[in-house]
């Protein structure tokens, strides 16, 4: 399985900030920028189109060796064999998503406080994201923003793999990696951009 310690760079797809163009172009040149994980967030396509796209972006990244994960839908993470589901507070428990997908894809789990970081869900969770870091508007009804030392002791709480998220761009990114982000979930900053490639590039180049 995919180590995902070894995530740095995960695009998160919102296709309403898309500005129109292709969600799989959009991926493509993210992918090319050196995103290096794929996260598939839909919130309002039905089962069929999310189906669609999920089904599209693995035939894009499995050549790729890139790795996918479906935001919510196990159904839909199983049905294109996705190589992790990513599960929020008030999705299904992580003990539920494990009876379902078993150990053949990894799952990880949003957590906003310290509470739900150090819950036994998040111990089941093969991986953690942690946000918002900082102001965003991608997400509505989300916590007030860490900041980098906020985040380092969210960070300090587990030893869990740790997905940074929330309001992340090239010229913010860098003291969430020092406080000790594993990885960085980006959505707007790649998905909106001109270019997505090389917004993705730039952040990319902070890993080093
Ligand atoms: N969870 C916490 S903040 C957020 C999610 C899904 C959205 C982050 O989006 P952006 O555009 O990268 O700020
Ligand atoms: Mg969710």
């Amino acid at each position: 399985m995919f180590d995902i310690r070894t995530a740095r760079l995960c695009l998160v797809t919102d296709r309403p900030l898309s500005r129109g163009r292709s969600l799989t172009d959009i991926v493509a040149a993210a992918v090319r920028g050196g995103a290096t994980m794929v996260q598939l967030r839909e919130k309002d396509a039905g089962t069929r189109e999310f189906l669609a796209q999920a089904q599209a972006l693995k035939a894009l990244l499995k050549p790729l060796g890139i790795p996918l994960v479906i935001n919510d839908r196990i159904d839909i993470a199983l049905a294109v064999d996705a190589d992790g589901i990513h599960v929020g507070q008030s999705d299904m428990p992580i003990a539920d998503v494990r009876r379902l997908v078993g150990y053949r894809m990894f799952v990880g789990l949003s957590t906003s406080r310290p509470e739900f970081i150090l819950a036994p869900d998040a111990q089941a969770a093969d991986y953690l994201g942690v946000g918002p870091v900082y102001a965003q508007t991608t997400k509505p009804g989300t916590a007030a923003p860490h900041g980098p030392e906020g985040f380092r002791k969210l960070r300090a709480l587990t030893n869990k793999p740790v997905m940074a998220i929330g309001g992340i761009k090239a010229s913010n990114a860098a003291p969430i990696i020092a406080a000790g982000a594993d990885g960085l979930a980006v959505v707007s900053a790649i998905v909106a951009a001109d270019d997505p490639e090389q917004a993705t590039r730039e952040i990319a180049a902070l890993f080093g």
